[in-house]
């Protein structure tokens, strides 16, 4: 594939290639949205005036995203209240990631640090993909995740400064999230029936190993910049290779929690089913005052 000029959504393109661009897209788009319940969930108990305006303003970002990578996915063709359906349904997935639960006020910022630094890893690539309305979402979505990256890094750098208890805190913060974090770049590249094909297409730049292992070397200086350490035994610099080595992830339990088995799976849906329901008036009402003004104003 010519790697200068992207493709756009009415020029041809093979009905596979449009499948796992909706695939991709749609799970992206779904994960946005899912994504803010864990921290949602924290708006209310955040500990200071300006640390709920900035989890609000961060919370806000994501529901943006969503309806930038929702507008992408249209442009090829499938409705937003298709790929809705499809989510509620369970036949579309979302990031693994979100099906774990924020226990603490320092899980907010492990998901910060650890879970937007991931986002960013993988997604900075997706800027130069293929599909030109899918790369130019990420270039806006990938400012804002540095910016939400860096909250979560100064969430935990202040309670790593804090009182033992808040130490404590933020170390077991991290040693739940890092693991998971690991696993949102999907299964080992052994495993993983896509990868092929949609580098073949410029969709992924990148193989899900590679983008962990550039993770990983990222995260690791950063551990030690907050003086907490990550929970992995194995982890060692490898001078022949320059890179860090690190341990296997629990890939069994990343196919748990993706086939919809995780620890917040049934409540992450239910919520967002019950959301959608709720807000059936607000689209209906939306919708009477689009056909109005169109019927209002001259063609
Ligand atoms: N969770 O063959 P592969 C965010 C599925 S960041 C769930 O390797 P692929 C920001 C995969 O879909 C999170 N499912 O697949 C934020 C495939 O399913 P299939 C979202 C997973 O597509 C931060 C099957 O397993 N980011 O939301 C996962 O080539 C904080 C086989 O896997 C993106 O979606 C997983 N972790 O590579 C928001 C980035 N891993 O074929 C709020 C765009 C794999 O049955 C707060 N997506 N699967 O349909 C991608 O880069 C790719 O889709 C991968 C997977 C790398 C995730």
């Amino acid at each position: 594939m010519d790697r200068s000029t992207t493709v756009e959504p009415r020029d041809p393109m093979p009905e596979g290639y449009r499948r796992t661009l909706v695939r991709q897209i749609a799970q992206h788009a779904h994960s946005e949205i899912i994504g803010m319940q864990p921290e949602g969930e924290w708006i209310s108990r955040a500990p200071s005036l300006r640390r709920k305006a900035i989890l609000m303003a961060k919370v806000q970002d994501e529901a943006g995203h969503g309806l930038y990578l929702y507008a992408a996915a249209e442009t090829l063709g499938t409705p937003r209240a298709d790929l809705l359906e499809a989510l509620h349904a369970g036949r579309q997935k979302y990031s693994s990631i979100f099906n774990y639960p924020t226990l603490t006020w320092a899980d907010v910022g492990a998901i910060g640090w650890l879970v937007d630094g991931a986002a960013i890893v993988n997604q900075v690539p997706l800027c130069r993909c293929s599909y030109g309305p899918y790369a130019r979402a990420m270039v806006r979505i990938c400012k804002e995740e540095s910016f939400h990256q860096r909250q979560g890094f100064e969430i935990l750098h202040t309670l790593a400064r804090g009182t033992a208890e808040q130490r404590a805190m933020a170390q077991d913060a991290v040693d739940r999230f890092w693991w998971p974090s690991l696993m949102m770049f999907g299964p080992p590249d052994a495993d993983s029936p896509n990868t092929e094909q949609s580098m073949a297409w410029g969709i992924k730049r990148f193989t899900n190993d590679e983008l962990r292992q550039r993770f990983v070397d990222i995260a690791v200086p950063q551990a030690e910049a907050l003086g907490l350490t990550l929970p992995d035994p194995e982890l060692r610099w490898d001078e022949d290779r320059g890179h860090w080595h690190f341990g296997t992830p629990d890939f069994a339990e990343l196919a748990e929690v993706v086939a919809g088995r995780g620890p917040c799976n049934a409540d992450r849906l239910a919520h967002r089913v019950r959301a959608h329901e709720d807000g059936a008036w607000v689209r209906e009402a939306a919708a009477a005052h689009a056909a109005k003004r169109a019927a209002r104003e001259p063609a």
